[in-house]
């Protein structure tokens, strides 16, 4: 998949500044007000039938998936991948989304105090676009929504160290992109306890507890979840994981060392956070399996 400089390739940008339309936006302030996990389980299957139905077989994974609102996929791509990839992504200039006016950097020159850089160029990356169309992901995203998912977005940040308090995502908090949606994590630096390891309360995606739309601190979730529920994600350079982070999650403020990580988004329906770019499409997509929101199509 990955193959020498191939692998660096920019996808031609067809359009820049892509807004979601009025319709996604109207919907998203409507969704984001149904906090009962199971009234937006039901929600999300009667979409469904509105959809284009995949002719999918589920597995083990879907089970887990669902039970737990997370799977794991130790070694999704091999050590050399990961450090590929993180070659090439290094070379890109990053922002903080949460200090835009800051302007751009490097991820190894951040303006102190930043938490998150941001690649925008990420998008844009042919090698991420094939993984975002990999099957295993294809088939788990439509087995979870009942139907052909929306890639949504392709996104891949710095965390970085230094800072003493958590900012914005450091803190716990239910994601609302979506009725239904999922997010998949990949790590492309090693993630020890240290180095900001995502954190996910497993069933929380179920539970109606917590369902403010607000961040929480470490010690509410603790004493609403108990510790067993606490999952710290660890991992090397190359794990992945799929995650629905309506459930409770963050990603821990990193003490040391710099995470580098890939995230695409699939969905049951347009988010409000889509990419906002469209870029020529890659030969692996079938708009069968997948509508992503990453190309044009009449
Ligand atoms: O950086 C992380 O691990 C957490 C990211 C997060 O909260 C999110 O993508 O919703």
């Amino acid at each position: 998949m990955m193959s020498g400089l191939s692998s660096i390739e920019t996808l031609r940008t067809r359009r820049s500044g892509v807004q979601p339309s009025i319709s996604i936006r109207v919907w998203h302030r409507i969704q984001e007000r149904i906090r009962n996990p199971a009234l937006r389980s039901m929600l999300s299957r009667i979409i469904a039938t509105v959809r284009p139905s995949t002719t999918t077989q589920t597995g083990v994974e879907d089970a887990e998936l669902m039970r737990l609102g997370l799977f794991r996929m130790p070694g999704f791509i091999d050590p050399s991948q990961a450090a590929q990839l993180r070659e090439i992504l290094s070379t890109f200039p990053c922002r903080d989304p949460w200090k835009p006016h800051v302007g751009t950097f490097r991820f190894d020159d951040a303006p102190a105090g930043t938490h998150v850089a941001d690649i925008p160029a990420a998008p844009t990356l042919r090698v991420l676009h094939e993984l975002a169309l990999d099957q295993r992901l294809l088939r788990m995203a439509a087995a979870y929504f009942g139907c052909r998912p929306y890639l949504d977005s392709v996104q891949a940040w710095w965390s970085l160290p230094g800072n003493k308090d958590p900012e914005e995502a450091e803190n716990y908090h239910r994601d609302n992109d979506s009725i239904r949606f999922l997010k998949f994590f990949l790590y492309l630096t090693d993630v020890d306890d240290m180095h900001g390891p995502h954190c996910f309360v497993t069933e929380s995606h179920t539970v109606s507890s917590l369902l403010d739309r607000r961040r929480f601190t470490d010690s509410e979730v603790q004493a609403c979840f108990g510790n067993e529920r606490l999952l710290k994600i660890t991992g090397c350079a190359g794990d992945a994981f799929m995650e629905d982070t309506f459930g409770m999650h963050k990603g821990q403020l990193p003490y040391s060392g710099r995470r580098l990580l890939v995230q695409f988004r699939y969905s049951i329906m347009p988010t409000v956070f889509r990419s906002p770019l469209t870029v020529e499409e890659v030969t692996s997509y079938n708009p069968t399996e997948v509508t992503s929101l990453l190309y044009e199509r009449p």
